[in-house]
């Protein structure tokens, strides 16, 4: 019986994952992915100044870089007994590090011991990392130590960093000689090449400003795929990549890039036809298995619709039509008769994402959301004249809209509110909103009731709140997107960010997904995202 049993277990197990979802294709997607990969631009950089790093409770995590004195004053300077020294570069950079030693006197006889701790805001070098008890891998964190063996020598670290201050600490040296550290310099590098069109002169000094740190920070991500952050994770995440492609759409226009991400993501999408949600590049492309994602899945779809919108690539967008036409099956699995999602299932057999914020309760954003990505999945339909491929999809998404209506939507307060659980967030108005379950009118509504109504889930990152900048447009409330895009990001100018971070609460700025906010990504693509909107939307920002 037991080996009935394992036998039957097999043959299904066998049935469901042996056959590939896209035959053959995968080979060729990979070779057009490798084919788009772009050349990266190397610039030497060099550091701009010695600083020092205080306590200062009104600077953003408590710490505020000062100038000493200019970068080359270190090059001098008999580093033995001055033991550490801070430097700082000036802007935000990615590439490899290095610095040259050279005995001051005497020849060497023992090698020295330093430490290297690379920061991408002032606090990361003045916080301590021993003890660390977050929730990714420790090794994130830039820390170094390097054992010079000789000197002269010049050494560059094995590791891409991303930094725009480097403390140096002498762990160990021989009291028989001294020596300079000199020569510091980062092989700068980024697949960003085309120079944006610059904004018209009337615009306000605080859209430009915000504007060129987008940009900046679009830049950085820009490698070989579309990272996330090139501190953190280093990757292709398909929710990142969505909003870099609306970016990229408004500035760099670098297609190939986007069409590299897409491609790689579709060779890398499990056998079942399933996207995950991130892919890695190193050594080979690989996914990163078990990772599957519910929005990220489906945002494929509508980033490959933009893609088209943008630039007509029919044959890429023909191409890769059977993946987006596959993941349109994941709304199709948990939606019940009735036409609400069923929620509770979803959650169990995929990350439902969203944002990252404790306690948010997704029920209403998960409708809309999947409306909203099957009216966006049909356009793609369209454009591609596929439409009889999906003609299920009006009635669908009309039938789930319906019962978002019916089941979320509270006349009264104007808001809409989930069924098992009362919490009134800014994600239900958001996707009820960009999925077209409410009107414009009553989008403005529901907006504005969020002002007056105490203990609202509000967002707890720029991912999120780039819908929420979307959804006040969608709404015709320009004057309020416009304050609160100056407000959200502008607050991290006001802070000193010279690239717009991964999570930004303008009330705490120790907040983390992972529990330890130094290992935050300060440099995040889903932060981009002014860029597209100050752009696209010339009459609300400019
Ligand atoms: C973060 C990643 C990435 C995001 C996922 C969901 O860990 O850095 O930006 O897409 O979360």
């Amino acid at each position: 019986m037991k080996h009935i049993l394992f036998f039957t277990f097999f043959l299904f197990s066998f049935s469901c994952f042996s056959q590939d979802y896209y035959g053959n294709s995968r080979e060729r997607w990979l070779q057009k992915a490798e084919m788009y990969k772009p050349e990266l631009t190397i610039t030497e950089k060099k550091p701009l100044n010695i600083v020092e790093i205080l306590p200062d409770d009104k600077a953003f995590q408590k710490f505020e870089a000062r100038k000493l004195s200019p970068a080359d004053a270190l090059y001098t300077l008999p580093f033995r007994e001055k033991k550490q020294v801070i430097i700082d570069f000036g802007e935000h950079i990615t590439g490899y590090f290095s610095f040259s030693v050279r005995t001051t006197g005497r020849a060497a006889d023992g090698p020295l011991r330093l430490k290297f701790t690379f920061g991408e805001v002032a606090a990361e070098v003045a916080a301590n990392f021993n003890d660390y008890k977050g929730s990714l891998s420790r090794a994130w964190l830039q820390d170094e130590t390097v054992t010079v063996m000789h000197a002269p020598q010049t050494i560059t670290l094995p590791r891409r960093l991303s930094f725009r201050y480097v403390k140096i600490e002498l762990l160990g040296c021989s009291p028989q000689y001294d020596f300079n550290i000199y020569d510091l310099c980062c092989k700068a590098q980024t697949s960003a090449q085309n120079v944006p069109a610059g904004l018209p002169e009337n615009v306000s000094p605080m859209i430009r400003e915000i504007d060129r740190v987008g940009l900046n920070t679009l830049k950085e991500c820009m490698q070989t795929v579309f990272e996330d952050g090139p501190k953190r994770d280093q990757r292709l995440w398909i929710g990142d990549l969505y909003l870099q492609s609306l970016g990229n759409i408004f500035s760099y226009q670098q297609y190939d890039l986007t069409k590299r991400c897409l491609y790689l993501l579709a060779a890398m999408s499990h056998t079942n036809g399933y996207l995950h949600a991130t892919v890695i590049e190193k050594p080979t492309p690989r996914a990163q298995e078990g990772q599957f994602l519910f929005e990220y899945a489906l945002l494929f779809n509508v980033c490959l619709k933009d893609y088209l919108e943008a630039t007509g690539d029919v044959e890429t967008a023909s191409e890769l039509w059977p993946v987006a036409k596959r993941q349109l099956d994941i709304i199709r699995t948990y939606v019940l008769s009735n036409g609400l999602m069923d929620f509770e299932k979803l959650g169990k057999e995929w990350w439902i994402f969203f944002d990252w914020k404790e306690n948010l309760h997704k029920e209403v954003a998960v409708q809309g959301f999947s409306i909203f990505a099957l009216k966006e999945s049909y356009k793609l339909a369209q454009w591609l004249g596929k439409e009889n491929e999906v003609a299920d999809l009006p009635g669908l998404f009309a039938k789930m809209s319906h019962a978002a209506r019916k089941n979320f939507y509270d006349k009264k307060s104007g808001l809409f509110v989930g069924i098992t659980n009362k919490q009134i967030s800014c994600a239900s108005q958001i996707w009820m909103i960009l999925s077209g379950v409410a009107s414009p009118g009553e989008g403005r509504k529901a907006l504005s009731a969020l002002d007056s109504t105490p203990e609202v889930c509000q967002p707890g990152t720029p991912y999120l709140y780039h819908y929420y900048i979307q959804s006040l447009i969608d709404c015709n409330m320009h004057r309020k997107a416009k304050e609160a895009l100056t407000d959200y990001w502008g607050g991290m100018l006001n802070k000193g960010a010279d690239t717009f971070w991964e999570v930004y609460n303008p009330g705490n700025d120790f907040i983390s997904p992972y529990n330890f906010y130094p290992i935050n990504s300060y440099c995040h693509a889903w932060s981009c995202t002014p860029v597209y909107f100050i752009r696209k939307y010339t009459e609300v920002f400019q």
